[in-house]
């Protein structure tokens, strides 16, 4: 009669095994099983206590995300209703949390009277990547188990504990021994509690959560204070809000009341534009992974041996991704004062780590023991996989490629870290196009998630395959970008910075560019991005681009201008804005700069409204967007979605630019575009083009951007 849980007796025990795979997610179907196991045990007279456990499967990943906003996510029992009629139990209910208990599963736990957990199990409540609020008991239980205070940072923060962390919080009971059984530890736990007749719900050690840890009540003021506090850094987030708000009911009200008003606050949140953005992203990660022609069955080329070929900001993280994993690494540099210097960057990124309690000294000294510093290519002949990170010019990049293609073994994967140039072109002096592949990496390399992975029209899908995996095990999330100017990110920002620089000798001001952004809820404007990226960096990457220069004299001749002074930006102290220390002022000779420029360009200047600056920038990123999914750079739109809210900073809670541009609808997005094209004469003509695809979906009346 059970279909996704193992139901059977151990004399007065019941066990309940979930087995939902991949990861126990509390779908409809699931949740009437645990009910009707549970009310199946509740009314044997044989059966003293219960056990929930994953059989052979993560304890409980939490409610089915896929089933939001369906029916079957409120069909009865709905989570919160299932978990109330099993905190009600009247024999003491034990959770065996094995692997996880995430969001709803660790709810599941909390309902039952007693847990214990094995020792590598993590627990917490990530709801908040999502948007939401921990809506089935989480901020209510949880409050009365460690306090208001801790709940809210635990809640709040989204991390995740290990079990040790859980134990000594009082959120697990007990720890199962390193090498024993969880489900046997679980039984010997629930007939220890039967031996000493407990009850089947223990009280609850913080019963007033609003007392604080000191034993001292809560001030009045603790949570609107809470949130004044960081109101800057969640930027109209509307979840923290309701997190705090959920959590103060479960210090004014008692428990039942409690409960229901974490319904109504979580429901808010479920319907919210910024869950349903932040649920986008989360499945556009899933699916980011999944590559037509790739399955399980291809074999991968194994990997033992790395190659990183320059030892520079960019070479040193990446090798560092590596090492970090356990996977030896030749790190290649022309000379030995360049190679030095990069292995003793590399050992204080690690120092820095070690201070912060990251790293012991003994994982550091293992970790650089990885490392072998080279000054000769033959070196590198045994490496299964070679990453160059040199100077971004097609000729060194071509000159590394043909080098590589001599002394490298037959099979190695050749990939390039160029961040704009053409793959096939670098593939095209090997002898071995189909086992070269670009690796983008964006900076710091050894901090930041995305990885884009780019195909050239040659590369091997085993090639591929592989890259995507060792992505993922180095912590990085792959994205598969066809070859063109940029890839995905780049090619995409380019036309968003062209537009901030053109504004600015129309009329707007660095700091009004950069602000209209931020307040959008980007980590940075463009314009301060390229400060700190360096406006050398932007002006070497422009260079395939300058061939517009002659039908548009205007194209980034602000940033070109800085670039032509020296002024590079953060690193010298000057570049769109002035640099002392960590202060930044605006630049009076930016101002002027912009404008003698526009005088001669012929420009006429004009005050600029907020709307317009964010219109011409947003709009110009995301027809950029849609032109590169119909061209098949990008296999879907949520892949670039995550990479520009996973490498430039775009805000999660919007979902990334394409969904943005759902949001605000594609037709607003069209006319927008037109309306700038008449509007900007000459220069609109040009550059205002409606992507075809974007066109074609607003006449068949679609909300959705999709190629299909
Ligand atoms: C919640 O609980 C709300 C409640 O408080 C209140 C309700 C009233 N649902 O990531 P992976 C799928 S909100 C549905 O590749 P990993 C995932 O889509 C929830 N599906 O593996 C993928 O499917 P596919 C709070 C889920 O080992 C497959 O499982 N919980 C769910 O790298 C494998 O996933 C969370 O936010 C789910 N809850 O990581 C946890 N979880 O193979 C979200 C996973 O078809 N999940 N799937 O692409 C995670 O963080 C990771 O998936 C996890 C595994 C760490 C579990």
């Amino acid at each position: 009669m059970y279909t996704l849980i193992d139901y059977s007796l151990d004399n007065e025990l019941a066990l309940i095994g979930l087995r939902r795979a991949p990861v126990n997610a509390l779908g409809h179907q699931l949740r009437l099983e645990i009910q009707a196991a549970f009310q199946q045990a509740s009314a044997d007279p044989a059966v003293k206590a219960l056990i929930v456990y994953g059989r052979e499967l993560p304890f409980c990943a939490g409610a089915d995300i896929a089933e939001f906003g369906d029916a079957a996510f409120a069909a009865s029992p709905a989570l919160p209703e299932l978990l109330i009629e099993l905190a009600s139990s009247a024999k003491p209910m034990v959770a065996a949390v094995g692997g996880l208990a995430l969001g709803g599963g660790l709810e599941l736990a909390l309902a039952c009277g007693y847990r214990i957990a094995e020792p590598k199990a993590r627990l917490g409540f990530p709801e908040i990547t999502l948007g939401l609020l921990p809506g089935a008991g989480g901020t209510q239980r949880l409050p009365r188990l460690v306090g208001a205070e801790k709940a809210v940072e635990l809640i709040l923060s989204g991390q995740l504990l290990n079990a040790k962390s859980a134990l000594d919080l009082g959120i697990v009971d007990r720890l199962a021994g390193a090498a024993d059984s969880l489900l046997d530890s679980a039984c010997a736990f629930a007939r220890e509690l039967l031996g000493q007749s407990a009850p089947a719900f223990p009280a609850y050690p913080h019963a007033e959560p609003g007392v604080a840890t000191s034993g001292a009540a809560l001030p009045a003021d603790f949570f609107a204070d809470y949130a004044a506090s960081k109101a800057a850094q969640w930027h109209g987030q509307v979840a923290p809000q309701g997190v705090l708000d959920a959590v103060q009911a479960a210090c004014e009200l008692p428990l039942a009341a409690g409960l229901q008003r974490e319904t109504e606050l979580f429901d808010a949140l479920l319907e919210s534009p910024q869950s349903k953005a932040l649920r986008h992203l989360f499945f556009a990660e899933r699916e980011a992974g999944k590559v037509p022609g790739i399955d399980a069955s291809l074999p991968l080329r194994p990997i033992a041996k790395v190659a990183v070929i320059g030892a520079g900001t960019m070479g040193g993280g990446i090798a560092m991704n590596f090492a970090n994993i356990g996977i030896p690494v030749v790190l290649l540099e022309q000379k030995r004062e360049a190679l030095d210097r990069g292995l003793a960057q590399i050992r204080k990124n690690y120092e820095i780590s070690a201070k912060r309690g990251k790293l012991t000294q003994e994982q550091l000294e293992q970790r650089m023991a990885l490392l072998q510093g080279s000054l000769d290519y033959a070196d590198l002949a045994d490496a299964d996989l070679v990453i160059e990170a040199v100077f971004e010019s097609m000729e060194v990049k071509r000159q590394v490629f043909a080098t590589l293609d001599e002394v490298c073994k037959p099979g190695a994967i050749l990939a390039s870290n160029t961040s704009t140039l053409d793959i096939d072109q670098i593939a095209a002096c090997t002898r071995r196009p189909q086992d070269v592949i670009g690796l983008h990496f964006f900076s710091p390399a050894n901090v930041m998630r995305l990885l884009e992975v780019v195909r050239g029209k040659q590369t091997a899908l085993d090639v591929l395959a592989t890259a995507l995996k060792l992505g993922k095990q180095i912590g990085k999330l792959p994205v598969v970008s066809g070859v063109c100017y940029g890839f995905i990110g780049n090619r995409m920002l380019e036309p968003y910075s062209r537009e901030a620089y053109r504004l600015l000798l129309e009329g707007a001001t660095p700091a009004q560019v950069d602000r209209v952004l931020t307040d959008l809820g980007l980590n940075m404007g463009v314009l301060s991005m390229y400060d700190l990226v360096g406006i050398d960096v932007g002006y070497l990457i422009r260079t395939p681009m300058r061939a517009v220069l002659a039908e548009d004299p205007s194209y980034c001749r602000l940033a070109d201008e800085l670039y032509t002074l020296g002024r590079y930006g953060q690193k010298s102290g000057r570049g769109m804005y002035i640099y002392e220390g960590r202060e930044r002022r605006d630049d009076p000779e930016v101002l002027t700069m912009a404008e003698r420029l526009a005088g001669e360009l012929g420009i006429q200047r004009r005050s600029i409204s907020d709307q317009e600056i964010h219109d011409r920038c947003l709009f110009m990123l995301i027809n950029e967007g849609i032109q590169i999914l119909d061209e098949g750079i990008a296999l879907r739109a949520g892949d670039i979605d995550l990479v520009w809210t996973c490498g430039y900073g775009f805000p999660t809670w919007l979902g990334g630019p394409l969904h943005y541009a759902e949001q605000l609808g594609l037709e607003r997005v069209l006319s927008g575009i037109r309306q700038y094209r008449e509007q900007l004469g000459a220069y609109g003509e040009l550059w205002f083009k409606p992507a075809a695809l974007l066109e074609q979906l607003v006449a068949a009346g679609k909300t959705r951007i999709s190629k299909d």
